[in-house]
């Protein structure tokens, strides 16, 4: 191989990147002398108020959905129809994306037009 060639700067270039990157004896392996815990990020599910769906529907989309109580499900539902919006829970992102998708689910199925969002808690 001719010496500075170009495929020998490319294999020098490599090499020293390579030594570069080689850990340090004294700082290769480091470990973690205490635990970190992250509490997961939390998000809330609000249900909308429409014209259209029934007050009895979304009364069971409560209680099958949120696991909420006949009279706790029936007092968002209220809140809901008077305020325009309103609280079902509060869950990490994943159960809040599914629980969306069900209540959005089960209203397609039913004809109804109910949506809920998700909000940063
Ligand atoms: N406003 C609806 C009605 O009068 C009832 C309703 C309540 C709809 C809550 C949606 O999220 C909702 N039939």
């Amino acid at each position: 191989m001719v010496p500075n060639s170009t495929a020998s700067k490319g294999r020098s270039l490599y090499l020293s990147e390579m030594a570069n990157q080689r850990p340090t004896p004294d700082r290769s392996v480091l470990e973690k002398t205490h635990q970190q815990t992250k509490e997961p990020e939390l998000f809330s599910v609000i249900l909308l108020n429409d014209d259209y769906t029934t007050m009895e529907f979304v009364v069971q989309v409560l209680e099958s959905v949120f696991n909420k109580g006949p009279a706790e499900a029936f007092r968002i539902m209220m809140q809901v129809h008077t305020q325009g919006q309103g609280l079902c829970g509060v869950y990490p992102w994943d159960i809040a994306e599914t629980k969306v998708a069900t209540v959005h689910a089960l209203a397609n199925d039913c004809g109804f037009p109910l949506r809920a969002n998700i909000e940063k808690a």
